[in-house]
Formats: C-alpha cells, structure tokens, sequence
C-alpha cells in the first residue's frame, strides 16, 4: 500500500492522541506509543509542559519513528522549531503561543522542497477563536475544553452547545477535546463532533490499545 502524506491522514483522522508527560514518565513512552498506535490512534501529539526543549527533543526523537512507522502523523506541542531536526509532521500552538504563519515558519524552514509542508493545528476555545484559526492559516483545530479536565486545570469549559455551530463555520478538521471520555462520547458525538482529541482517558486507561480500539469503533458508527 502506498503511504498518504500526513496532510492527506489528517483529513480521515478522527480520533487524535496525546501523549502527555503530565500522565505518562519518560521510561513508559515508547511503551505507550505503541498501545495508541495498535488501538488506532489517527494522529499523535508529543505534550511536555515543563520540561526544557532539550528533553522534548531527546523525547521526540524516541517517539517518532514509533508513530511514524505505524503511518501515523506526529505532532509536537509547543515547539514548531524542533520539528525540523525532529523530522516530525507538524506542530500544534495554544492561544498564548506563535501564530500560525511564524509557528509554520519555523517548523518548515530547514525542510522546504523536500518533505511536504508541515501540519500546523491551532488550540480554540470558542467560536470566534475557531474561525479566525481557520481564516489564518491553521490546518486543523482543537474545540474545547468541552468539559472540565485536569489535564488542563483552569480553563473554563465550553459545554456541547456550539458544537454544532462551528461545524457549520469551520472546514478544517475539528477536533473536540476536553474531558473527554468513553462514558460520555456519545453525548459528544450526538451534539456534533466527528473528530476527538482524548488525553487523560486514553492514558489512565488499564488496556490502551483495548480502549482506543472502542473509541475508534464508536467514532465509526457516530
Ligand atoms: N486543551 C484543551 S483541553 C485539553 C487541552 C490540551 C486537555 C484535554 O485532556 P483530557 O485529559 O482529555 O481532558
Ligand atoms: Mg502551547
């Protein structure tokens, strides 16, 4: 079979990843890349809060040819200039963070004309966030928090009320995310959402490849 570009994986994915230094030690990283890409994970994020760029690289390093070999995208949190060196497929930028045309700058400068454009995705935490993300150049959004979650303490949820709504504005891929959770993705996926970014449910999960296997499967029928 011949291999998509990850612009093209990013058009079908449909449930995204994340592994979370927050939730998963350093020594278990490899280990749980592989659960996530067994159980079918579309797309996977590297996310280290609080560790310095040195590690994220070394870590990165570790990971990619892991995702990477199992056809997946793999995306860094935070750090677009890493994915040169990194040789990931993109980076993924907070409100706080770069804008998109630095953040692609940056991640594509050393690699112009011989790999494709790198994927560029763009935290939103409402509406109006969502469309300008699109109209500047994002490649795909996060939607959210939906709910409250731990895994990012402090910011307000947004509730399943617009889901619908930026769906109708928004034609980049949307990816819900926050709070997420097999208990209630059926009420997420019934307010709208196709698309899903799960953390903390995936990573405390005692069988991740088992649980992303069910997400994958409900997303499906949803
Ligand atoms: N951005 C908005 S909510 C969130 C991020 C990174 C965390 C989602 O994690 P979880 O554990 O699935 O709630
Ligand atoms: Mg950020």
């Amino acid at each position: 079979m011949t291999e998509q570009p990850a612009t093209n994986r990013l058009a079908h994915a449909r449930l995204y990843g994340i592994l979370d230094l927050g939730y998963v030690a350093p020594a278990e990283l490899e280990r749980v890349a592989e659960q996530m890409c067994a159980g079918g994970v579309d797309l996977i994020q590297l996310r280290a809060k609080n560790f310095s760029e040195h590690d994220i690289e070394s870590f990165a390093n570790r990971v990619a040819p892991i995702v990477q070999g199992a056809g997946v995208p793999f995306i860094l949190n935070d750090h677009p200039e890493l994915v040169p060196s990194v040789g990931a497929d993109g980076a993924h930028v907070g409100q706080d963070d770069l804008d998109i045309a630095d953040a692609r700058w940056r991640a594509g400068r050393a690699l112009a004309g011989e790999v494709p454009p790198p994927i560029i995705g763009k935290s939103t935490h409402s509406i109006a966030q969502a469309v300008a993300a699109a109209e500047t150049g994002a490649d795909y959004i996060g939607f959210g928090p939906l709910f409250p979650t731990p895994t990012k303490a402090g910011r307000p949820a947004i509730g399943l009320a617009e889901i619908a709504r930026v769906h109708e504005l928004v034609n980049i891929p949307i990816f819900c995310i926050g709070g997420i959770k097999l208990e209630n993705l059926d009420a997420v996926l019934a307010a709208g959402a196709r698309r899903v970014v799960i953390v903390s449910g995936i990573l405390q999960a005692p069988d991740i490849a088992a649980y992303c296997r069910e997400v994958k499967a409900r997303l499906a029928r949803g």
